[in-house]
């Protein structure tokens, strides 16, 4: 390791996650220290394997993934900005089945029980299965993703996940050749889910990607954060996480991924389908009809900052959208 750490970053050595926050800094004695990012050494280091405190979906097979930070910075699956605290993405969340109150949805989701959750995994695949969340082990490593997050009303987090790439549950199912997109759903139970009495959106939630999207490496599965079991009001026990999108593609508590062959409805566009696309990839340069979408809040930052195309993800996903006219396609 850089041996010319100071006191507070000797410190950070033994918290990892404050580490990641002090990440420029790290760099630095990386670049310091020459060869040390390359090393698997380094990238245990840097992402100790933690446990999570369940044993549904351990993340046990981080150590399999043997990419350096540069290689993940490259990805897109890791990001050169500070974490938003665990206490603030727990306890600011839109998730309409609960509360449409961001601060109350952790306490109206704090009973939710997700024991013998199942997916179903069905449509144009030669293979439907139904998958128990320790089923997803078998079809791919539960990796460390730290995406940025951009929710359409133009706040922003960065949250480390545990996931597992879609493209590996899709590969599994074995898609049929007249499967274009994927359609997701939410559980429907007005009993465990109180917010779908009310009907400010057509219940279940429903969700949908391109088949090429959803089979994109950044396109993750997340079945915890911070090391832990997804909490409830995250989207317990598993939600999809699409980076370069706005956050309400992130669908949240997966009961259904159907594979079909047309664009399937999705719950937001179905509500507005003028302020809301199917794409909903992040784009400062389109504006919502009621609000610009050029700068946003990051939570637990003072003053805004500049949203990014494709909310920073553009080396990784612009190459999907060749040729579009964005402002239509939105
Ligand atoms: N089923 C379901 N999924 C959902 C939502 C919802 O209301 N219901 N809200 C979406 C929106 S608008 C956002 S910004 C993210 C918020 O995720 P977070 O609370 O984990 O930050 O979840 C998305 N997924
Ligand atoms: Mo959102």
């Amino acid at each position: 390791m850089n041996k010319n750490l100071s006191g507070r970053e000797l410190q950070d050595e033994v918290t990892p996650f404050s580490l990641y926050a002090n990440r420029r800094r790290f760099m630095k004695g990386i670049g310091a220290a020459g060869t040390l990012a390359a090393s698997a050494a380094a990238y245990r280091w840097f992402n100790p394997v933690r446990k999570m405190e369940l044993d549904t979906a351990a993340i046990d097979d981080l150590a399999s993934v043997e990419l350096t930070n540069e290689q993940r910075l490259e990805r897109g699956f890791l990001v050169d900005e500070a974490m938003t605290s665990e206490s603030n993405i727990i306890s600011y969340n839109n998730f309409y089945e609960f509360s449409t109150d961001k601060n109350a949805v952790a306490e109206a989701a704090k009973n939710f029980d997700t024991k013998g959750w199942q997916i179903r995994v069905e449509g144009m695949v030669h293979k439907p299965r139904t998958f128990t969340i320790p089923d997803l082990k078998s079809v791919g490593p539960i990796e460390e993703r730290i995406y940025r997050m951009r929710c359409v009303e133009a706040w922003s987090m960065v949250i480390p996940w545990a996931g597992l790439q879609l493209s590996h549950l899709i590969d599994a199912v074995e898609p049929m050749a007249e499967a274009k997109y994927v359609a997701f759903e939410t559980l429907y139970d007005p009993v465990r889910m109180p917010g779908q009495k009310s009907s400010v959106l057509e219940w279940p939630y429903v969700e949908g990607l391109r088949l090429d999207e959803a089979m994109h490496p950044l396109t993750l599965l997340a079945v915890g954060l911070y090391g832990k079991e997804l909490p409830a009001q995250d989207g317990a026990p598993v939600r999809l996480v699409t980076p370069w999108k706005y956050g309400f593609k992130g669908i949240k508590s997966i009961v259904k991924i159907t594979l079909v062959s047309d664009e399937p409805p999705t719950s937001w566009k179905r509500f507005a389908p003028s302020e809301y696309g199917f794409l909903a990839n992040v784009n400062p340069n389109v504006p919502h009809p009621r609000w610009s979408q050029a700068t946003e809040q990051r939570i637990g930052e003072n003053g805004r900052r500049k949203t990014l195309m494709y909310n920073g993800y553009e080396a990784q996903v612009a190459s999907l959208y060749e040729g579009l006219d964005l402002s239509v396609n939105f």
